[in-house]
């Protein structure tokens, strides 16, 4: 008989699971069996609303036919390809796919298997840009605090979270950060882009000032911050950092790894926020997370760089599973589903009215902040004396036991539907949330 798993369900201890309290979860599991459009369920039976596209990613919903065949059809015909000095044609079909889709001249992919490979892949390719036009002194990587880039070394030393951080020691060397842009006294319950705080982005001269421009290689930040509570960036903040980029001699790398494939109703953020950066780094949705991928899109001149280099292998990094010819599959087939759908306008469609609904919840108990963007939202509560984190997980688990699935971040909850929810769903989450959120003290 096919191993399925489910005859060891009961032995719980030799998985360790990521990013998890594995002691808390494996006293009283929380195990979810399929999952089809709108809905997971769990082992009991009951159906949980998806209230956060899994971890952000499946933006098309679960179980959409078309992606599932493509990946049958292509496990059939060719279950694997060497991506190095080999090529099969869903890789580059999906990439001139996605160099149409791309802003401006980010006319090339690389491909990677998670986001955090497509943050340290960028990361790279900044550093190695830089010697290849003449520029060795720029090595310095500047991110953000509060970013989250995934947990690569690279991401992590440029990430902003200090959980992430503080158990590894050093990380990379010659790493700085911006200041986060979030600010409840300037800035709560606004409704998408704050109107304060565009003057952050000067702190990006006061970096060139302290480090010198000629040892910067490159910026990397997430155009809203996902992972640490939907950081919408203030009106203006965005377009500084490009100009201060770009008189600077420095790249700009958007992590679009949340905000990509029609988040926020295009399908990047940075064509919503008319900016080209130099570099893009996507995962998630760019295969609804079907199968793992990742890839960084990168400027004409960067790639030309490359290219003008001798004769020989130009870029000398790559994985096994670089354009793996199953996520190929996925990612055309997700593409279209997006296109077929319109999907990506939907998500602009649906906006404002997630937007009302979910600052609906403003004067709720504990409820300190409601930030939205596309069809992003977090609803921040005061912490509890002594226990951060705790009243948010009452009311993940509140949300949980009553049928809606959410993040859970310090104490935010965050979410992000699918772009094929309903309005009654919206209405549902909400409902959902916000009896949670009046059931905790
Ligand atoms: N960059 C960004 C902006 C991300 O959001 C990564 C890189 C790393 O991707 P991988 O595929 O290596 O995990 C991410 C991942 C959350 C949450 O709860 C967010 C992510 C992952 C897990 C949880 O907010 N984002």
């Amino acid at each position: 008989m096919a191993d399925t798993g489910r005859a060891n369900v009961n032995t719980l201890e030799p998985f360790w699971m990521p990013f998890t309290n594995n002691r808390q979860f494996k006293s009283a599991p929380r195990m979810v069996v399929s999952a089809k459009d709108m809905h997971y369920t769990t082992d009991d039976g009951r159906k949980l609303l998806d209230g956060s596209a899994g971890m952000w990613c499946v933006n098309a919903g679960h179980g959409r036919a078309k992606i599932v065949e493509a990946v049958q059809r292509q496990v059939a015909e060719m279950d694997y390809a060497p991506p190095f000095q080999w090529g099969h044609p869903a890789a580059f079909g999906l990439s001139a796919r996605l160099a149409t889709l791309l802003p401006g001249d980010l006319d090339h992919v690389f491909y990677g298997n998670s986001g955090s490979e497509a943050v340290d892949t960028a990361l790279k390719i900044a550093l190695a840009y830089q010697r290849q036009r003449g520029q060795a002194t720029r090595t310095r990587l500047i991110g953000r605090e509060r970013g989250y880039h995934g947990v690569g070394l690279g991401g992590t030393a440029v990430g902003g979270i200090s959980n992430n951080r503080k158990q590894f020691g050093n990380l990379l060397a010659g790493v700085d950060h911006l200041p986060h842009t979030h600010n409840l006294s300037e800035m709560a319950f606004s409704r998408g882009q704050p109107k304060w705080g565009a003057h952050l982005a000067e702190d990006l001269e006061r970096l060139v000032a302290l480090h010198d421009a000629s040892t910067i290689a490159a910026v990397i930040i997430e155009p809203v911050a996902g992972s640490t509570g939907v950081l919408v960036p203030p009106e203006g903040y965005l377009e500084r950092i490009r100009e201060i980029c770009d008189r600077h001699g420095i790249l700009l790398i958007f992590d679009e790894v949340i905000t990509g494939f029609g988040r926020v109703g295009e399908t990047f953020a940075a064509e919503r926020f008319g900016i080209v950066p130099d570099m893009i780094t996507m995962a998630k949705g760019l295969t609804n997370a079907t199968v793992p991928m990742s890839a960084v899109a990168v400027r004409k001149e960067i790639y030309d760089a490359f290219m003008d280099s001798p004769a020989g292998v130009e870029l000398f990094h790559g994985y096994t599973y670089s354009a793996h010819p199953l996520a190929c599959a996925a990612g055309l087939a997700t593409l279209d589903v997006y296109a077929e759908e319109g999907l990506f306008a939907r998500a602009t469609e649906l906006a404002p009215k997630w937007e009302d609904a979910i600052h609906s919840l403003k004067g709720r108990s504990n409820v300190i902040d409601i930030r939205n963007f596309g069809l992003m939202g977090a609803v921040e509560m005061e912490s509890r004396d002594g226990a951060p984190g705790a009243r948010a997980m009452d009311v993940f688990m509140r949300c949980y036991e009553t049928g809606l699935m959410v993040r859970q971040i310090a104490d935010t909850i965050a979410m992000s539907p699918p772009l094929i929810i309903s309005e009654a769903q919206i209405g549902e989450i909400i409902d959902i949330l916000g009896a949670a959120i009046d059931a905790t003290d």
